[in-house]
């Protein structure tokens, strides 16, 4: 049994990863999150009171982390500014919490000579081109695109510095676009689902033909808990279930599970910088930490997450009215 300490455990990525953590292993888990706009304590509610602790906070805040961290055996490290497109109008809690709060938590492991995990993401990388044969490795150049994915390349290296500076016992992962339960609406998946629910037709920026690669939640969870248990302390490792979809797909599956024509949608304002396509070659971590992914069949996965969020409507309708005003506003 471990106390593994998990920031941003009230947001998407992180409060799946609790609950697969819960479910699947003896650890205990204190969540430390500060409960932004995309932080919600619903997405842990029912947690067994003896394994589990939630702490309200910012990772920025030294005293705090130095006090949880001390406490911990591992970080795992989730909190972050997560949405590009408010990247794009309000950069800075992105350099905030994505780069500070970041040096906060490592010096925080540092000085307790704690392991600690942080979550990335594959667009650290850039993009590609729609027709290129490469996908990312972990040796593929860092070249980001948005406030966001600089900030998310930014906290990649001072982790790597730290590492080899001062011998922090950290591995890093950078993952491709997570969908499932407990996603804020105003991504891309869950925006346009609660649009059909809510009677709107769906939004594809531009022309609708950048490419994703996803993966589901839980297939990211199992990955991270693979890499803690046997992975090599200073190494990245990518994260990729060969799930590379264009926008316009996604969305066409997407009315069709809902009863509507496929083509019932709409073109708007494209994102300024819009990455045209990732896809993640995750062959190291197969190969040298035998993780396979579960959810193979994306298309039962998001009748799933239909399915889901039509039965939840208690945990997004708080949220969808603001995030459209605000999309609305950006000609989105
Ligand atoms: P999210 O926006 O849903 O959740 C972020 C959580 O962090 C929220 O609960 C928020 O309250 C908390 N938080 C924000 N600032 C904080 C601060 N200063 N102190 C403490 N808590 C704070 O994000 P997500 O989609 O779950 O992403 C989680 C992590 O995974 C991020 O690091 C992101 O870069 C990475 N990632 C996400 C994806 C994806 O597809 N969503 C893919 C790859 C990597
Ligand atoms: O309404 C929309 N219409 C649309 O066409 C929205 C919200 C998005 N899009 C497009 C933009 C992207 O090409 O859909 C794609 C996915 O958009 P997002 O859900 O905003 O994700 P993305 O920008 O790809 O970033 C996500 O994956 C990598 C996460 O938000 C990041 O945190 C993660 O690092």
């Amino acid at each position: 049994m471990q106390k593994i300490l998990v920031t941003g455990g009230a947001g998407f990525i992180g409060s799946n990863f609790v609950h697969y953590v819960l479910d699947n292993t003896d650890h205990h888990v204190t969540v430390l999150d500060k409960l932004t706009y995309a932080g919600n304590l619903a997405s842990l509610a029912g947690l067994p009171a003896e394994r589990f602790s939630f702490v309200q906070g910012d990772i920025c805040d030294g005293s705090l982390t130095d006090r949880l961290t001390a406490a911990a055996d591992v970080v795992v490290h989730y909190a972050a500014e997560s949405h590009n497109d408010n990247s794009l109008h309000d950069p800075r809690p992105f350099l905030d919490t994505n780069i500070i709060g970041t040096y906060t938590l490592i010096e925080a492991a540092r000085k307790h000579n704690k392991r600690f995990h942080h979550i990335s993401t594959d667009e650290v990388y850039g993009d590609l081109e729609l027709e290129d044969p490469e996908r990312f490795t972990e040796s593929t150049p860092y070249n980001p695109s948005s406030p966001y994915s600089s900030t998310k390349a930014g906290s990649d290296l001072l982790v790597r510095a730290w590492v080899r500076s001062f011998g922090l016992q950290a591995t890093i992962s950078n993952c491709s676009n997570n969908y499932g339960p407990y996603q804020h609406v105003e991504k891309f998946i869950p925006r346009q689902i609660t649009n059909v629910i809510d009677g709107i037709r769906p939004k594809l920026y531009g022309a609708g033909e950048n490419v994703r690669d996803w993966i589901h939640a839980n297939d990211h969870s199992a990955a991270v808990l693979t890499i803690l248990d046997k992975g090599v302390t200073g190494e990245t490792y990518l994260i990729g279930a060969d799930g590379e979809k264009n926008n316009k797909d996604v969305v066409e599956q997407i009315l069709t599970h809902m009863g509507l024509p496929g083509d019932a949608y709409d073109h708007v304002t494209d994102r300024p910088g819009h990455d045209l396509r990732y896809a993640i070659d995750s062959s190291k971590l197969r190969s040298e930490l035998g993780w396979v992914p579960k959810f193979a069949n994306f298309d039962a996965g998001i009748e799933d997450t239909i399915a889901w969020y039509r039965k939840h409507e208690e945990w997004w309708r708080p949220q969808k009215a603001a995030t459209e005003a605000r999309y609305q506003v950006q000609g989105q």
